[in-house]
C-alpha cells in the first residue's frame, strides 16, 4: 500500500485546498494530512488562523479522500512524521518547491502546482474590504 503524506494550515478552507488533497490522494492508496497547529501558524505568520486547529482538523478529517489526520507541531519534524506514519511520498504545493528536498533520503517528494487565483490571505483581504 502506497502512503501519501501532506501538510498545511488549511485555514478558511477553499477549493485550492481540495484540489491539492484530491491530487495527493490520487498518487497513492492512503492519504495522511498534517494540519499545522495554531502555534506553528502564529510563529510563521505572526497571527493565529481564523479557524482553530480542532476545527481545521475536523474539516480535513471529514473529506472522503483523507484517511488520517494529525497536528503538525513544527516544520522541522517533517522527517519524524514521515517515519512515524510510514509515508512513501511527501506532497506539497509548488510554493514550497525545494524546501523539503532534505527528506528525499527517506521518502519521495512531489511538488504539485497550486490552484491559481485563490488563497486564504486573498479571501481575508476581500472580506475585510467589504
Ligand atoms: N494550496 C494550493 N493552491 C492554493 C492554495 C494552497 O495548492 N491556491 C496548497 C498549498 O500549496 C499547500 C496546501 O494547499 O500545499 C495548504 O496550504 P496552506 O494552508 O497555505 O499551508 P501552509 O500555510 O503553506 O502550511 O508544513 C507545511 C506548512 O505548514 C504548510
Amino acid at each position: 500500500m502506497k502512503k501519501i503524506i501532506t501538510f498545511g494550515t488549511f485555514d478558511v478552507f477553499h477549493v485550492g485546498h481540495i484540489n491539492i488533497l484530491e491530487r495527493a490522494a490520487a498518487l497513492g492508496d492512503y492519504l495522511i494530512v498534517g494540519v499545522s497547529s495554531d502555534k506553528l501558524n502564529f510563529d510563521k505568520k505572526n497571527r493565529y488562523p481564523i479557524y482553530n486547529e480542532a476545527d481545521r482538523m475536523k474539516i480535513i478529517q471529514s473529506l472522503k479522500f483523507v484517511d488520517q489526520v494529525f497536528i503538525e507541531e513544527s516544520l522541522e519534524l517533517k522527517l519524524e512524521y514521515i517515519k512515524k506514519y510510514n509515508a512513501d511520498i511527501l506532497v506539497m504545493g509548488d510554493d514550497w518547491t525545494g524546501r523539503f528536498d532534505w527528506v528525499k533520503s527517506d521518502c519521495d517528494v512531489i511538488y504539485l502546482p497550486r490552484t491559481p487565483s485563490i488563497s486564504t490571505t486573498e479571501i481575508i483581504e476581500v472580506v475585510k474590504s467589504l
